[in-house]
């Protein structure tokens, strides 16, 4: 009885439509009495200055979005997010993961370096995914996508599965399929990583009004669901969560 419970759970978890990307984290910045706190998963902590606060905020195009951050530039201000995916994509590390970030950048920040995201929890190297002067999406590593519009609200999603494909969707669409590199590079995330940090300032202010956290590399299909910025980020229902939690336990207990 026991075995057959444990293949017909492993047989669910196996056939769950969204089983190779749940969500591992949604920060949605609603709250100015807890600027980090999840809508899923784990709270960011806020690591020196704190951002500032917008009920709401309106593009060039006068679109505007709820609950923003605009973020602070220097070495010492970041946002800390744990992450809880473990590791993954045939590594140590969170090989395989998506993140999604609504942002658009404030005036006084178009033409400079503003970095994305910092695998390295100490901040003691360089960024390690940047809008560029130029307006590029990348890092040299991956390569840099053509310029896009920073003056109103985007959607961009980075879907990561390393050593196979990394690639950039802005509003739902392909922007650039990067270099994938490799299993437990830079690009890995470990069990912390920072949202907007870099070690030399290179982390210009950004106006963010949503960041997702999913456990694997999004298709193109999901990415295009996801829509525009704004667009509710579906959150796991109880029963897939249970169901996934009842077939990752049967899983584990087979090894
Ligand atoms: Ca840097
Ligand atoms: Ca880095
Ligand atoms: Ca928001």
């Amino acid at each position: 009885m026991k075995h057959t419970l444990i293949a017909l759970l492993s047989t669910i978890a196996v056939s769950l439509p969204s089983q190779a990307a749940s969500l591992a984290g949604l920060w949605e910045f609603n709250n100015p009495a807890n600027l980090g706190q999840a809508t899923t998963g784990p709270d960011l902590v806020i690591a020196g200055t704190a951002p500032s606060h917008s009920v709401s905020l309106a593009d060039d195009a006068a679109l505007a979005q709820s609950g923003v951050i605009t973020t602070v530039v220097g070495p010492a201000n970041n946002l800390v997010a744990s992450n809880i995916i473990g590791g993954n994509g045939g590594g140590t590390f969170t090989n395989q993961y998506s993140l999604l970030i609504d942002m658009v950048s404030p005036v006084a920040s178009r033409g400079t370096w503003r970095t994305l995201f910092q695998t390295a929890p100490a901040n003691n190297n360089d960024g390690d995914y940047f809008i560029n002067p130029g307006g590029s999406m990348g890092v040299s590593a991956l390569t840099y996508s053509s310029a896009v519009n920073d003056t109103q609200w985007s959607r961009l999603v980075l879907t990561f599965e390393l050593g196979t494909a990394v690639k950039a969707y802005l509003n739902g669409s392909l922007l650039v399929d990067h270099s994938p590199s490799t299993v437990d590079s830079r690009f890995s995330l470990g069990s912390t990583f920072l949202l907007f940090g870099d070690e030399d300032s290179e982390n210009n202010p950004l106006n963010i009004s949503t960041v997702a956290l999913w456990s694997g590399a999004l298709s193109a299909g999901e990415v295009g669901a996801l829509g525009l910025p704004g667009a509710p980020v579906p959150e796991p229902t109880g029963l897939m969560l249970s169901l996934a939690a009842l077939g990752g336990a049967a899983l584990r207990r087979r090894r």
